[in-house]
């Protein structure tokens, strides 16, 4: 390696093998437990769990531990209001034609159309931003690597947070959602890059079945 300065790894922890074999199979179990929710409750969540989660997203690895990212948290109803009026815009021209045939059908079996009623039912919509410029800190103005894969391990890192928690998410992708720019006043270096809905589930919240169906581990896996 180059020099470089270092410090010990001093919290790693090394559980017996046993150990590990269950918390894996814990964490799956937990995992599958997690559903993309459409039907959100107005009930109120601490703005400390979503602090706390943003914390847990931060801590992503990313190209040249630059973090490209920003998170806008949004609770004002009103902003609420102008993300709901401009994303139902997008999407009314999405699902007239601008989707076009194939993407329509792929769609179907979840059920979903251009009301988005969550987007002010929801307490909080945290719209994630990609930096293509930036640094390890903030002021700078540095190129930033691998922007979309550190971003979307960012956002897998706070969607797990936010279910650890005891919340319900959906990934939201508006398309094109530059309006997110200007309603959350971020410079237009910045892309949006998903629009996540959390909160808790309305009473009665449904999963489509289709989004039940993962594929097994013989599909998705290979060996080598
Ligand atoms: N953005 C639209 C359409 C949509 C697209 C995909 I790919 C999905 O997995 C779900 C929805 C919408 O939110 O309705």
């Amino acid at each position: 390696m180059r020099d470089h300065q270092a410090l010990p790894l001093s919290d790693y922890i090394q559980y017996p093998e046993s150990e590990m074999i269950e918390r894996a199979h814990q964490f799956v179990k937990e995992l599958q437990r997690r559903h993309t929710i459409r039907e959100f409750s107005d009930k109120p969540v601490p703005r400390e769990i979503i602090d706390q989660a943003i914390r847990a997203a931060g801590t992503a690895p990313s190209g040249a531990n630059h973090q490209p990212w920003h998170f806008a948290v949004i609770s004002d109803p009103a902003v609420k209001a102008q993300v709901r009026e401009a994303a139902e815009k997008e999407e009314r021209a999405f699902y007239e034609g601008r989707a076009g045939e194939e993407w329509l059908d792929a769609l179907a079996p979840l059920g979903t159309d251009q009301d988005k009623p969550y987007l002010e039912t929801a307490p909080w919509l945290i719209a994630i931003f990609a930096q293509r410029r930036g640094g390890i800190a903030k002021g700078l103005d540095l190129k930033n690597y691998y922007v979309t894969e550190s971003v979307g391990i960012a956002t897998g890192f706070l969607i797990n947070a936010l279910h650890h928690a005891g919340l319900v998410t959906l990934t939201h992708t508006p398309k094109p959602m530059n309006f997110l720019n200007r309603i959350c006043k971020r410079d237009n270096t910045e892309r949006p890059f998903i629009l996540l809905v959390t909160g808790y589930p309305a009473k009665g919240a449904t999963i489509p079945v289709h989004s039940t169906l993962k594929k097994p581990l013989e599909d998705i896996v290979s060996y080598i």
